[in-house]
């Protein structure tokens, strides 16, 4: 698809890949293509995979897991090549629904997306809100009861050469900086656990360090690395400025009940010795435990205060099938509507109504991105932080609207005394 052919009609096969949040728009992209065209609809990506009952409805076919090997075997079937049979296929036969199950994962995925395939994301990369980032590792050994990541990528670690994580990183640069101006340089490496494998880890940041790429980095971490002293100076030398920990509760009780293997103390700990070696911490929270009660909107933001957190992503507990919480909450969500799943309250939890927790995400975030911490951060903070929470400042206002647009629909939900 593209310029001359807008909505497709001249491909023979399309591929949508849906994460839960874009599941809808992805439905509606996928049935209008059904109608308005003659190629084959393909869905993909974790939504898909993990919801294929509902995905197969708005397709040809489901493909599911990791698409690096399954769509080439796609396209061979769909010439006659090979049998239409291979694991990770779901479609529709004569009104039954067919299923060969998840396939494999590949073992190695070293191919360098070229960006310039992605129709105007040359156009989209001069925005500052959209970041180079490169994924070097997929699957986590955890097993965390709300993670949706690891059930779609699996516990064994995989990870590409660190030369071919290099090149990605020298592409990803080359195309997000050619002819743009972006004042807040950085290049986010989105792995759910960059240092689940150690050694492998290590020998990244060496490449990068022997690269002589110099830039700005952050990576995705658990807590853990706050006690490696040798993996948080190689950080440093190699140019990252933040790690983003996945810190999720605040409470050992909640880290208990979803099986997250963490405590409080830990966390904080870990914490005080990132930051003795230079580098930030941004906070990744999740809102709405069944341990959690009214007040916990406050809590958050004063844990946030208290160690120097420098941002923060809050997310209402979501439930997507295949998810063990999924399982043990499927009978107190408020609804399927998948594209409120991006942050709103979407269940019952036990000690507080959807509209109070609601209340205390907002709470959170106001804050936490207070208009006297805007002025500290303005007065005191280095020149990128300053712009960062500046930035961070006005969409976590914009996240606040949004979520005060839920206010009357939870509050009516809240009301029904019948569950
Ligand atoms: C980068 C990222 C972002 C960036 C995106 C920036 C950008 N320019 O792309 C930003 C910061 C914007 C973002 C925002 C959000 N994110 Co986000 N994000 C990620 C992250 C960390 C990495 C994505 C990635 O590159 N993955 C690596 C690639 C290789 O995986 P993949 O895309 O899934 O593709 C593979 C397969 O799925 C499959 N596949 C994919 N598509 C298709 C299609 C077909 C046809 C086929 C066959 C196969 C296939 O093949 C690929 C190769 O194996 C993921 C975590 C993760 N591990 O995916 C979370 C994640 C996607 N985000 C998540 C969430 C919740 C959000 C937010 C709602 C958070 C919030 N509260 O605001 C928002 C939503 C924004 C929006 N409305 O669009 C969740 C989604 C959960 C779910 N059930 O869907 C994830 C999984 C994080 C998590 N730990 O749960 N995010
Ligand atoms: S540690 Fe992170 S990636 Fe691993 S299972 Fe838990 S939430 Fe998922």
């Amino acid at each position: 698809m593209g310029v001359s052919d807008p909505i497709g009609e001249a491909a023979d096969v399309i591929f949508i890949g849906i994460f839960t949040f874009a599941a809808v728009r992805g439905y509606q992209i996928a049935d209008f293509l059904k109608k308005r065209t003659k190629a084959v609809i393909v869905l993909g990506g974790l939504h898909a995979s993990m919801n294929y009952r509902e995905a197969v409805r708005h397709c040809d076919y489901v493909l599911l897991g990791e698409g690096d090997e399954t769509i080439l075997l796609f396209l061979q079937a769909l010439k006659g090549e090979i049998p239409m049979d291979f694991a990770g296929l779901a479609y529709q036969k004569e009104g039954k629904l067919v299923c060969t199950g998840y396939p494999s994962p590949p073992e190695t995925f070293e191919t360098i997306a070229d960006r310039n395939l992605v129709y105007r994301y040359q156009k989209m990369a001069g925005h500052n809100t959209i970041w180079p980032q490169v994924h070097a590792s997929r699957g986590c050994p955890h097993n965390c009861d709300y993670c949706a990541v690891v059930r779609h990528f699996g516990h064994r670690v995989r990870t590409r050469t660190p030369e071919n994580v290099v090149e990605d990183i020298r592409r990803s640069i080359a195309f997000f900086d050619k002819g743009h101006f972006r004042p807040l340089k950085d290049l986010w490496i989105t792995d759910d656990n960059f240092f689940a494998d150690r050694e492998w880890a290590i020998s990244v940041l060496n490449a990068i360090i022997d690269s002589k790429i110099h830039y700005r980095f952050n990576v995705q971490a658990r807590y853990e690395v706050g006690f490696d002293d040798e993996m948080l100076s190689l950080l440093k030398r190699a140019g990252f400025f933040e790690l983003d920990m996945g810190i999720e509760f605040i409470d050992d009780r909640s880290f208990q009940t979803y099986h997250k293997k963490s405590t409080t103390q830990e966390i904080e700990e870990a914490i005080r010795n990132i930051r003795r070696h230079g580098l930030s911490v941004r906070g990744l929270f999740i809102l709405g435990s069944d341990d959690q009660k009214k007040g916990v909107g406050d809590q958050l933001a004063d844990f946030v205060i208290r160690n120097h957190i420098q941002g923060v992503l809050i997310q209402s507990m979501y439930f997507v099938s295949g998810t063990p919480v999924y399982e043990t909450h499927k009978n107190r969500l408020l609804h399927h509507n998948w594209s409120l799943y991006n942050g709103n309250v979407v269940h019952w939890p036990k000690q507080m109504t959807p509209y109070e927790l609601q209340l205390e995400h907002i709470r959170a975030s106001r804050k936490i991105y207070s208009w006297k911490r805007l002025l500290q951060a303005l007065l005191f903070e280095d020149p990128f932080h300053k712009l960062l929470f500046a930035g961070e400042f006005f969409w976590h206002m914009s996240i606040r609207a949004d979520l005060k647009k839920q206010l009357p629909y939870l509050r009516k939900r809240s009301e029904e005394s019948v569950r």
